[in-house]
């Protein structure tokens, strides 16, 4: 009964919070804070570079957009679970298999949050991986090219959300369950759930050379919600942390321990333990049906295999590598500090936080301090792996970063703040509001051993009046700090796209000399490549009409089509034959129903056209490429069903290649 009605009291001040938006709402501004000092922590003078990328999540939009910090300037949006026209991304040929998944071709995603693969427990600027919450998938995006290289499907799992984090030395990115259902998936009816559902805790391996993916085990653990998750690091390097809820299954356990009904779990998975139980045999291959897309920049063309099955672990299978660790009160962020050792829950309904201690929990193991068992999964009694509790440290945490001088900094979603605290001590250092409803926060290089002492980056949920209004719906937005001195400072408020749920930066060395500035013509091994004017041409196979086209300063080779026919499927295949950084061109025909290309020097890309009227109708480049660029244009002839127009294409009145 207490815990119950201890629930409903902190419910409700949550709801009052949520609809008054109180708090530091209520007070106007920050307008002290950009002072002429302040301002010039932020100011990038024109033609300088920011320090930091900052990689953050557009959640409900799918994709991941990339600033600069300490500006907060937007540079990019990276196009990864959802449709993107302006890059043609999810629309050209080449793209659409990207987006293929075992329910077909989804169009868009729910991306949560991003990790940038690491070495040797830091950052090393390689690959952002990044979470599908809706269809669940896991997606690796280049940080040299910037693009979309590989996304793979989780079957058995719904809701992929406590995903897509990264171990150490990038060995395994994981992705839980946050929806508890049938595995395999089953008609059933709903009310019969406890104990039938279960929850995929899945283990993607990742190819040290070259990011790719793959299902390494799936683990059937109970059928809890598991919401986030962090990995060991150092010292707990091999281990892996889930946090847990859901009230359902709660009640069910109170049955396996009543003395805990008011605490969840975090799940402690040992999963290099659970290696070795695979390479001796463990688990079953089961049958399931998941998409695999792989970009493959030789032939500029992503391609998609069904996959068929899938090794899963039930954890009786493997003793003494996965434990549960009693935790205050439905967890969200569960937490690791850069030395490994605290392992954090950031209970939302508890007046406390949580922290464990890892040389706590292996005491505990090897003494077997355990409190009984949830579905055959030792429960480490809480004082023998509780480090301690950060008391009345706020209202609602969600998610806590860390520096390297023993902080810890958390988000408290209700009371709108950041709270700094010292992570051994547990004592509070600073607190400092936000503007309004934070959710994530992001120290670059966290999620590391390496984490750097300089920014954070709070991302709200709620915006008010921090910015002109926008009708209804205000952008969402995300707050700069300087967090290298004691008291935590503002610096800066930005607008994101689409919901910033988590992020991931890293400095920008780490990145910016690497990245790509042209594909090799040479190089193109896609099937409809043109290498020079040439090669291009036109051809008529049935109803389908294959143009093989080039585009340069300030002409498409051909411009001149004719032989097309109403009915008939028109593919442009379309090569970029410039060899200079930052010169892409665009190509848009009337009437098309995809979007237009946008091509990047060295690259061919495709895209369909279907005429459905008789005339003579313009295409022409979308990009502003040159002084002539609006020249930069041509025709195709469209004819009746059956007319004898044959096909023919020139520039400038001559088939291009002769004579040019
Ligand atoms: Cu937004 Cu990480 Cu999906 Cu918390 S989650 S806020
Ligand atoms: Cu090419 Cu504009």
């Amino acid at each position: 009964m207490k815990t119950i009605f201890k629930s409903v009291f902190v419910l409700s001040i949550l709801a009052t919070f949520l609809i008054s938006c109180g708090g530091p709402s209520s007070k106007k501004g920050n307008k002290g804070a950009l002072s002429g000092n302040v301002a010039e922590k932020v100011y990038v003078a024109p033609g300088e570079h920011d320090s930091h990328y900052a990689f953050i999540s557009g959640g409900f939009s799918g994709q991941l957009a990339v600033y600069g910090l300490p500006s907060g300037r937007l540079f990019r949006v990276i196009p990864v679970f959802s449709q993107d026209p302006e890059k043609a991304y999810g629309y050209s040929e080449e793209t659409k298999p990207m987006l293929n998944t075992s329910h077909g071709f989804v169009p868009w995603g729910d991306s949560h949050h991003p990790d940038i693969s690491q070495t040797n427990g830091s950052v090393d600027g390689r690959w952002v991986f990044i979470n599908e919450n809706n269809t669940p998938r896991v997606a690796r995006i280049s940080l040299k090219t910037f693009e979309t290289e590989e996304i793979i499907e989780i079957p058995n799992s719904a809701g992929n959300h406590s995903s897509a984090f990264v171990t150490e030395n990038s060995e395994y990115i994981v992705c839980g369950t946050r929806f508890a259902v049938p595995f395999p998936q089953r008609d059933m009816p709903i009310k019969d759930m406890k104990g039938e559902f279960k929850g995929a805790v899945t283990f993607l391996s990742v190819d040290k050379d070259h990011g790719n993916m793959d299902i390494a085990f799936q683990l059937r653990m109970p059928g809890f919600n598991y919401d986030l998750a962090h990995p060991g690091r150092g010292k707990s390097h091999g281990w892996f942390f889930f946090s847990t809820y859901n009230t359902e299954e709660a009640n069910t356990l109170m049955e396996v321990n009543a003395s805990q009904n008011d605490k969840d779990f975090i799940a402690a998975i040992n999963w290099k333990k659970i290696e070795e139980y695979v390479a001796n045999g463990a688990g079953k291959k089961m049958p399931a049906k998941y998409a695999h897309n792989l970009w493959d920049d030789d032939t500029h063309t992503a391609t998609s295999t069904m996959k068929k099955e899938v090794l899963v672990i039930d954890p009786s299978e493997v003793p003494g590598a996965i434990y549960f660790l009693p935790t205050a009160k439905s967890p969200h962020g569960c937490d690791v500090d850069p030395t490994g050792e605290y392992i954090i829950g950031n209970g939302k309904l508890a007046a406390a936080m949580t922290v464990h201690s890892f040389t706590k929990m292996q005491k505990a193991i090897e003494d077997k301090a355990f409190d009984g068992d949830a579905y055959g999964i030792p429960i480490i009694q809480f004082d023998a792996v509780n480090h301690g509790m950060l008391q009345q440290p706020g209202l609602g945490p969600l998610h806590t970063e860390f520096d390297t001088r023993g902080n810890g900094y958390t988000t408290f979603f209700i009371s709108s703040e950041v709270v700094k605290w010292n992570v051994k001590d547990l004592t509070v250092i600073d607190r400092h509001p936000v503007y309004y409803s934070v959710g994530h926060l992001m120290i670059p290089g966290g999620n590391s051993r390496t984490p750097d002492d300089k920014y954070l980056v709070a991302m709200n949920k709620i915006t008010k009046d921090r910015y002109l209004p926008t009708g209804p719906e205000v952008c969402q937005s995300a707050q700069l700090f300087d967090i290298s001195g004691e008291k935590m400072e503002l610096l800066l408020d930005f607008p994101t796209i689409g919901e910033p749920h988590y992020a991931a930066g890293c400095a920008a060395e780490l990145i910016k000399d690497n990245t790509t500035k042209i594909y090799r013509l040479d190089d193109n091994k896609h099937k409809y490549a043109v290498k020079t004017e040439a090669e291009t041409k036109v051809e008529r196979i049935g109803n389908e009409v294959h143009i093989s086209m080039s585009m340069i300063r300030s002409h498409f080779a051909p411009d001149n089509i004719e032989g097309v026919q109403v009915g008939d499927k028109v593919f442009f295949h379309v090569t970029n034959l410039e060899q200079d950084y930052d010169v892409p061109h665009g190509i848009a025909m009337i009437g098309a129903n995809t979007s237009e290309l946008l091509i990047m020097p060295g690259r061919t890309t495709t895209f369909t056209w279907e005429p459905k009227e008789v005339g003579v109708w313009p295409f022409y480049c979308t990009d502003f490429c040159s002084a002539l660029h609006q020249e930069m244009q041509g025709y195709v002839r469209v004819s009746p069903k059956g007319s004898n127009v044959p096909i023919s294409y020139t520039l400038d009145d001559e088939i291009p290649g002769e004579e040019l």
